[in-house]
């Protein structure tokens, strides 16, 4: 069976966004074919898109599938859904929200489906975690990450704390720890994708 690298953005800003994104992770470790080899920590940062909603918690997730890339979206929505997602408005306020960012190296556009997706160059919250997990990562195209982040720079973003699936799982490893970091996300002088609000 043929398993895939496929990498989801997670993104709340209703009911306790830390909390619907932790419990998140965990329900896609446990989707059928489905299995989670790296999270990003938590950050907060305020809305693109419309400016009268709560601020954003955001975090990006690595998994190896076998689902196709539809069945993973739908897995995704129905886990949207059981976490008392309702639709409100193009960009708006939600409990959460998974999006397909990557899967493998291909390149799909469907009516339903666009991946990548179409704004991760415009997203600090996408790009910096995305980058605490794979300092190297790149689109299909060869574009690499790190190319984008200085023009995303003025949107504030604060590093909350690692998710508390990554503590666990650091815990339970007996070489302390699921990856190597490649830069301290508590330290801002060497991590300069990291902003303080
Ligand atoms: N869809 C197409 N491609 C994808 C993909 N790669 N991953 C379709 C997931 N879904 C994809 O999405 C609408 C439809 O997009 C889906 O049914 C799926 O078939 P949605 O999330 O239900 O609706 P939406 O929010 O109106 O649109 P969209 O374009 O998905 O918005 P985004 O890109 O998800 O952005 N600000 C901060 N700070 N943090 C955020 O996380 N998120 C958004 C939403 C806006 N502002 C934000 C944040
Ligand atoms: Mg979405």
């Amino acid at each position: 069976m043929v398993r895939e690298i496929a990498t989801i953005g997670l993104g709340a800003n209703l009911g306790d966004p830390v909390d619907q994104i932790e419990r998140a992770v965990e329900a896609i470790d446990s989707l059928p074919l489905c299995e989670v080899c790296a999270v990003s920590g938590l950050y907060a940062n305020p809305p693109i898109g419309p400016q009268d909603q709560p601020d954003y918690i955001n975090a990006v997730a690595e998994i190896e599938t076998a689902l196709a890339p539809e069945a993973l979206l739908r897995a995704l929505k129905g886990l949207e859904r059981a976490a008392g997602r309702s639709y409100t408005r193009h960009w708006g306020e939600r409990m959460l929200d998974l999006d397909i960012l990557a899967f493998g190296d291909r390149q799909i556009t469907s009516p339903g489906l666009t991946v990548p997706h179409p704004e991760i160059a415009h997203r600090h919250f996408v790009l910096a975690p995305w980058l605490e997990i794979r300092p190297d990562a790149r689109l299909p195209d060869g574009a690499p990450l790190a190319g984008w982040l200085e023009a995303v720079a003025d949107h504030p973003l604060r590093f909350l704390r690692a998710m508390h699936w990554q503590r666990r799982r650091d815990e339970s490893s007996p070489t302390g720890g699921a990856r190597p970091r490649a830069t301290d996300p508590t330290n801002s002088r060497t991590n300069p994708t990291r902003r303080s609000t």
